[in-house]
C-alpha cells in the first residue's frame, strides 16, 4: 500500500496517526468534539512499523519522529506535537462550551494532577512494562519485574481513586473530562504487559463506562478501521479460545514474569 508522503488537508484539523494509546486518545478527543460540535477531521495513518514517521517531510512537522501530530490549517498550519499539548490544543481552540474540560479552578487542579500522574507516571512505566514483558527479543527477569511491578503500583492508585467515583477528574463523583479520555486506551492495552484488568474491579467499571460512548468506539477504530489487536476484549478472548496459539506464544511470557516476581519480589 502506498504510504503518506506530504500532507493531504488545506483546511481544518489534520490529524497523522498510528493504532496505539497515544495515537487513539487524539482521536477520541476529535471524535467527541465532532460529536459535540461538529467539528471535521482528516486522518492520515503513519504506519510506524514502515517508518513513515522517520521521514524527512514528517521529521519537518515532528523532529521527534513519533505519532500522533496535529495541523491546524485553519490557524496558519499550526503543528502540535505530543499527545497531552494536542488534547490541551484541542479543548483550548474548539471546546466552546468547555464539556470536555473545568472552569473552577480547583477542578482544573485536579485535572491536571491525574494527568501530571499519567504522562509522568502510569504512562511510562506502562510502556516499560510492554516491552520488557512482551516486545524485548531477550527474557529480562529485574526490568520485567521492576516495570510491570510499578505499573500494576499505579493501577492500584487509580482504583482506589476510583473507589466512589464514575471518572477521574471532578467534584463529587466526577466528570467525564481530556483525562479520562488521555487514560483509555492505556487502560484498554493493559494485557499487552500480561496485567488483568479485573484486578481492579473500580478501574474496570470505569474502563466498561467509558467503552460504552460511541466517540470512543470510533476512536479506537482510528486509523486502521479495525479493533485493535491488543485491546482488553480481542486479548480476552485469544486468551480463552486460545486463538493464533496464544497458550504457546504467550505461555513463556506468563512464566518469565513469574519467575521474575519470585526472584526479586521481596526486593
Ligand atoms: N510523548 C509522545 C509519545 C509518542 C509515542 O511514543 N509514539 C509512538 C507510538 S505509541 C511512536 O510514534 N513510535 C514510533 C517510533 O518510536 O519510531 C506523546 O505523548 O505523543
Amino acid at each position: 500500500m502506498a504510504q503518506p508522503i506530504g500532507l493531504i488537508a488545506t483546511k481544518g484539523i489534520e490529524l497523522l496517526t498510528f493504532s496505539t494509546p497515544n495515537g487513539f486518545r487524539i482521536a477520541i478527543l476529535l471524535e467527541e468534539l465532532k460529536a459535540a460540535y461538529n467539528t471535521p477531521y482528516t486522518v492520515q495513518s503513519i504506519d510506524i512499523f514502515a517508518g513513515v514517521q522517520k521521514e524527512p517531510w514528517y521529521l519537518a512537522l515532528n523532529p521527534n519522529g513519533r505519532i500522533p501530530v496535529l495541523i491546524d490549517h485553519d490557524q496558519g498550519d499550526h503543528v502540535v506535537t505530543e499527545g497531552p499539548a494536542i488534547m490541551s490544543y484541542l479543548t483550548r481552540m474548539y471546546d466552546a462550551e468547555i464539556r470536555f474540560g473545568f472552569v473552577e479552578p480547583l477542578e482544573v487542579s485536579g485535572m491536571e494532577q491525574w494527568m501530571s500522574w499519567l504522562h509522568a507516571g502510569l504512562g511510562p512505566n506502562q510502556t516499560q512494562a510492554n516491552f520488557f514483558y512482551r516486545f524485548c527479543p531477550a527474557r529480562h527477569a529485574f526490568p520485567t519485574f521492576r516495570f510491570v511491578s510499578e505499573t500494576e503500583r499505579h493501577y492500584s492508585v487509580l482504583d482506589a481513586h476510583l473507589q466512589d467515583r464514575e471518572y477521574v477528574a471532578g467534584s463529587g463523583r466526577g466528570r467525564y473530562s481530556i483525562v479520562d479520555i488521555a487514560l483509555f486506551p492505556f487502560v484498554e492495552a493493559i494485557g499487552v504487559a500480561g496485567i488483568e484488568l479485573e484486578r481492579y474491579p473500580n478501574v474496570l467499571k470505569w474502563w466498561e463506562r467509558v467503552s460504552q460512548r460511541e466517540a470512543v468506539k470510533k476512536g479506537m477504530m482510528v486509523p486502521s478501521g479495525k479493533p485493535f489487536h491488543f485491546g482488553y476484549e480481542v486479548l480476552r478472548k485469544m486468551k480463552s479460545e486460545d486463538i493464533e496459539g496464544w497458550e504457546e506464544r504467550e505461555g513463556p511470557l506468563e512464566k518469565a514474569l513469574v519467575a521474575a516476581r519470585r526472584e526479586y519480589g521481596q526486593a
